[in-house]
């Protein structure tokens, strides 16, 4: 197989045999975000195509993201990083109900690689306990991460929660259960802050940036 295709298939797989030579070979070429971006999302998405239609179970669709952390994990080191001082402090958890963070945890390196000093508190974060992180962490931004449906509707609960509490720092929501449609007709009437959309975690980095400035 030609190396991407290679790449998506250990994903797919879920092995990790021969995996970190690949991702060697494959900096020759690309950089680690389009590594991630390209041919190991194409592993994932397939992944999702095929747990979808049963061809796969939750145990291995689990290997599956062991690969994804494990090839994020050794390109983490390789990607660009920029020396500033901090520029804001950000919160990020993956809503309550749900144990996909992957996505919130690329999020994570992206950010913090661009100067924002971030405190994640996890998966299945009740409003709770992001509210009592929030009086304690004094964050300039929130970020919420769902890949479950029902993820969304816990996220408009998260916000009435927060705004309850008298929390109005901008809020920032992405994950596969998402669109941008969702933020403007879900969740901004239940907000008093921004609540913003993003659809990868590039996207989040430039949208942490707008707001800091
Ligand atoms: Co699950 N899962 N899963 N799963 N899983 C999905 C999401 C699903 C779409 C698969 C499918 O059926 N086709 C489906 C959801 C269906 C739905 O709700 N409509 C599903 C299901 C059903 C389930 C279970 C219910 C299965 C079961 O137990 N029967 C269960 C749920 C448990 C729970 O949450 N309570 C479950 C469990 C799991 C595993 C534990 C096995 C594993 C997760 C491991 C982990 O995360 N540690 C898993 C996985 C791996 C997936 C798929 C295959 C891949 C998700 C992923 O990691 N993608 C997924 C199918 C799919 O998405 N193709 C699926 C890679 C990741 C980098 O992308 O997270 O989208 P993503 O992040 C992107 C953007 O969305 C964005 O940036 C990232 C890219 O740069 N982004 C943000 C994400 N968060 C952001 C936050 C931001 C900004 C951008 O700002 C704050």
């Amino acid at each position: 197989l030609p190396l991407e295709e290679r790449l998506a298939s250990y994903v797919v797989e879920g092995t990790k045999e021969g995996l970190i030579p690949d991702l060697d070979v494959a900096m020759q070429k690309y950089s680690p975000l389009e590594i991630i971006n390209g041919p190991l999302m194409k592993g994932m998405e397939e992944v999702g195509r095929l747990f979808n239609k049963n061809e796969l179970i939750v145990a291995e669709v689990l290997q599956s993201a062991e690969v994804m952390k494990a090839s994020v994990a050794h390109l983490e080191p390789f990607m660009e990083k920029e020396e500033s001082s901090v520029k804001g402090k950000i919160i990020l958890a993956t809503v309550k109900g749900d144990v996909h963070d992957i996505g919130k945890n690329l999020v994570e390196i992206i950010l913090s690689n661009n100067g924002y000093h971030i405190v994640n508190l996890g998966i299945k974060v009740p409003p709770e306990q992001l509210i009592e992180a929030q009086r304690r962490e004094k964050a300039d931004a929130i970020g919420l991460s769902g890949l479950l449906v029902k993820s969304a509707q816990q996220m408009v609960i998260t916000a009435q929660d927060l705004r309850n509490a008298d929390i109005d720092v901008p809020i920032m929501v992405g994950g596969a259960a998402l669109t941008r449609k969702f933020t403007k007709t879900r969740i901004i009437p239940e907000y008093d802050g921004l609540v913003l959309y993003a659809k990868d975690a590039m996207e989040g980095l430039d949208l942490a940036n707008k707001l800091m400035n």
